[in-house]
């Protein structure tokens, strides 16, 4: 059996000074980069938006950041603009050590449909093929780092414990955006999918 650590969109614009910046964001890459020694292979995720992405406030009229939308596949947060492609703010942060990395995925580059997981967009069908990827490798367990807990990380590790992965978040090492509840929802939601959260 082999092991991944999956570290989530440690991006410029997740820390403070950036776009949609997680309070304390920078301070988990030190714990993080510490980290990746332990695992059998290292894989990180990078949100990675076209301009004028669906789940930017700035595409729907009259909409403000943080605004709810109705989108064909169910309710989406509106977002300031964020991680767009090629961008500064779309770039890991600088001290992330990402010379281990074996795998570097890019998700959310659909325009119309947004990808907070790692393994599917947010349509919960369209495939990342990060499943594939690990499946091939041999990898089962899988342990979680990174930004936003309640939003990405969250949502990678419900599709990984489903997919069965055997799956644990670290949650000294993440940080989260806490909107309206949003943290103890994704810490419930994270449990009653059988996540072990340390
Ligand atoms: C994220 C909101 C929008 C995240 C990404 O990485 O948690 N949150 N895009
Ligand atoms: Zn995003």
């Amino acid at each position: 059996m082999s092991n991944a650590l999956i570290v989530i969109d440690v991006q410029n614009d997740f820390c403070p000074g950036g776009a949609l910046a997680v309070p304390e964001g920078d301070l988990i890459v030190p714990g993080i980069n510490a980290l990746m020694q332990d695992f059998d292979a290292v894989i990180l995720t990078q949100d990675w938006h076209p301009n004028g992405h669906s789940s930017f406030a700035t595409s729907h009229a009259g909409k403000a950041p943080f605004d709810m939308t109705e989108m064909p596949y169910g309710p989406q947060v509106l977002w300031p603009n964020h991680c767009v492609q090629g961008s500064e703010g779309a770039a890991f942060h600088a001290d992330l050590d990402t010379t281990r990395a074996d795998l570097i995925i890019r998700k959310g580059y659909n325009p119309a449909i947004d990808s907070y997981s790692a393994f599917f967009e947010n349509d919960q069908t369209t495939p990342t093929g990060l499943e594939g990827y690990l499946n091939t490798r041999g990898i089962t367990a899988l342990t979680l780092v990174g930004l936003a807990t309640d939003f990405c990380v969250a949502f990678s590790a419900q599709d990984a414990a489903r997919l069965g992965f055997d799956v644990t978040v670290r949650s000294d090492l993440c940080r989260a955006i806490d909107l309206d509840g949003s943290l103890t929802a994704s810490l419930t939601g994270m449990k009653d999918a059988g996540v072990r959260i340390l």
